[in-house]
């Protein structure tokens, strides 16, 4: 048995977020850390709402709340929606909590002590009418390049180019639009990493296995340019990790907090101390998974995330990590996402295009969702969601394929032997057949999963429902129990155990499904098939069982076209 340790990318705490957020982290990782358990590992299984920095700000004054009152109830709000999706973290915690503060203040100050913390002056642009020093991206003007009118502080959007505010022509607040802006001098911290690109560099080239698109992200960011820059830390803004703070070994940083990206994946480690206090347990408990000197050395520690996110994964946190020159647990596999569109198009929250979370769960069951973006997950490429291919993978895979089997095998059982599992005959050579694809075929789920290739995973998952469906069709057990009741009997025995294992391994997947299958069954072993000619004998002649409601409901073409322009958007 492995330590495994699992965390999901940080959704930001503003706004619901879209299908394309959901698989593109939490839910894969959510399949990932099902799997695990189920092969009877370890598990510790983390994420949190990302809560600081300028969006938090300005979407809980829209809301016209303090950012404090509105973060607490958009996290019951994601905690709510994560639930919806079966999300099975260990622990969901929040960026703003106690402990992240302490941990983000401790992890600066060892950074500073290590020589790795500048304080650089440098000019900072302050909107009066907001009262507030303004991010690059909430300043907007005219682009000197291209003369783009809406240009924005950090990056033209019409002809990209990288811009700083002072470029812009015409600069006014993203926030208010007003032009009465003024350059100020401010003092920032800054994480010296280029002081650590060759350890950063060799620690990338030691990591086996990981995925191209990762790889090639990092080893970008490290060697681009004039490579891996020294970044500041630190925000002229009031709601994030005060910089000043007892003991800090710096001054005058009074009004600023640490940049949301340097406390946010420090949230992972401090996720995990709220989970040990939220379970009476002390701090042991949490750094056995965190700290190498404290027991972590053997676990196996992997991240989910969007690929715009893999830059801060594997080159600024590990910076903190090892520049503190603590004993942290580092990454071992980072599994990063491309990107899903809606409809060959993009999601958009202002134009309400594309499924978001809530809504989603609203017109269908999570485990709909589940089943279609994990098998469709962009893992090798993006992904386009359409409601055809939607409607194509319930009512194929789960409806006429896993649903079906399930129905048809216990509505016949219960009208020849009853709701019984049936004596019957030996299995003979088609159930050793059969045995023999489901055996291949799960070894290749099996790895799959290991290697966190899931969309493959599901492909094998399909193909042993469809293992089933064929031998069923060629056993033809409601043709056989005419002359030889016997052997139809011995069939459905193994069909009928053929469904606690079809549930045992769909479960990472559809887990509401599988309990549903597991309970009709009377399942209480749900143990992981080491042993598979064991497994399809575990339900034995007399074994009770009921027939379960219809699994999966069909999507109609009318349904369809209602739910694709129910979601259009104004776009
Ligand atoms: N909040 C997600 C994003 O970029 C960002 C991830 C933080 S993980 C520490 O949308
Ligand atoms: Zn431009």
């Amino acid at each position: 048995m492995s330590r495994i340790l699992i965390t999901s990318a940080l959704p930001y705490i503003n706004g619901i977020k879209h299908l394309g957020n959901l698989v593109g982290s939490q839910l894969p990782s959510d399949a990932y850390a099902r799997f695990m358990r189920a092969r009877g590992h370890e598990v510790m299984f983390i994420c949190a709402t990302d809560e600081h920095g300028t969006p938090a700000e300005l979407a809980a004054a829209k809301a016209g709340v303090p950012v404090a009152e509105f973060c607490a109830d958009m996290w019951q709000v994601q905690s709510d929606i994560a639930d919806g999706f079966r999300l099975s973290f260990d622990y969901f915690g929040r960026s703003s909590s106690e402990r992240n503060r302490v941990l983000t203040q401790h992890l600066a100050g060892k950074l500073a002590d290590n020589g790795l913390i500048e304080e650089v002056s440098e000019k900072q642009v302050y909107s009066n009418a907001d009262g507030r020093y303004l991010p690059d991206r909430y300043i907007e003007g005219t682009c000197p390049n291209c003369g783009f009118e809406n240009a924005r502080g950090d990056q033209c959007e019409n002809c990209t180019k990288q811009l700083d505010p002072t470029d812009l022509i015409d600069p006014r607040s993203a926030i208010s639009g007003s032009t009465d802006l003024e350059v100020r001098e401010t003092k920032h911290l800054y994480l010296r990493q280029s002081a650590m690109r060759d350890k950063l560099d060799a620690w990338i080239d030691k990591q086996e296995g990981w995925p191209i698109l990762t790889t090639s992200i990092a080893k970008k960011w490290l060697h681009d340019g004039d490579g891996l820059r020294d970044r500041g830390i630190t925000r002229d803004l009031d709601w994030g990790v005060p910089v000043q703070y007892e003991g800090a070994p710096w001054s005058g940083m009074e009004g600023k907090v640490f940049y949301v990206w340097f406390d946010a994946p420090i949230e992972y480690i401090a996720a995990t101390a709220e989970w040990a206090d939220a379970n009476g347990l002390d701090d042991a408990a949490w750094e056995s998974w965190w700290r190498t000197d404290k027991g972590a050395d053997d676990v196996h520690y992997v991240q989910f995330m969007g690929k715009d996110n893999v830059p801060f994964h594997t080159l600024s946190f590990p910076a903190t990590m090892m520049g503190s020159g603590e004993d942290w647990k580092l990454v071992d596999f980072i599994k990063s996402y491309n990107w899903l569109t809606y409809e060959g198009g993009k999601f958009s929250t202002s134009q309400g295009r594309g499924i978001f979370m809530n809504q989603a769960l609203e017109v269908m069951p999570s485990d709909y969702w589940r089943w279609w973006l994990l098998s469709n997950a962009p893992e090798s490429s993006d992904s386009d969601f359409t409601w055809e291919s939607f409607q194509g993978g319930v009512n194929k895979d789960l409806a006429d394929v896993l649903g079906n089997f399930v129905s048809r095998v216990t509505k016949f059982c219960r009208s020849k032997f009853g709701e019984v599992v049936p004596e019957g005959g030996a299995y003979g050579e088609a159930e050793a057949a059969v045995t023999a694809e489901i055996a291949k075929r799960l070894k290749a789920y099996e790895t799959h999963m290991e290697a966190i290739e899931i969309r493959k995973a599901t492909a094998e998952l399909r193909a042993i429902w469809v293992a089933g469906n064929e031998y069923l069709q060629a056993a033809a057990p409601w043709s056989v129990y005419k002359t030889d009741p016997d052997a139809a009997a011995a069939v459905v025995r193994f069909a009928l155990n053929l469904i606690r294992l079809y549930a045992v391994l769909s479960a990472p997947f559809i887990p509401d499904a599988t309990e549903k299958m597991l309970a009709a069954m009377n399942v209480t072993d749900t143990s992981w098939p080491d042993d598979l000619d064991a497994a399809l004998s575990a339900l034995a002649a007399g074994h009770a069982f009921e027939v379960p409601e219809v699994s999966f409901a069909k999507i109609t073409d009318d349904r369809r076209v209602e739910l694709e322009e129910q979601f259009a958007g104004q776009g």
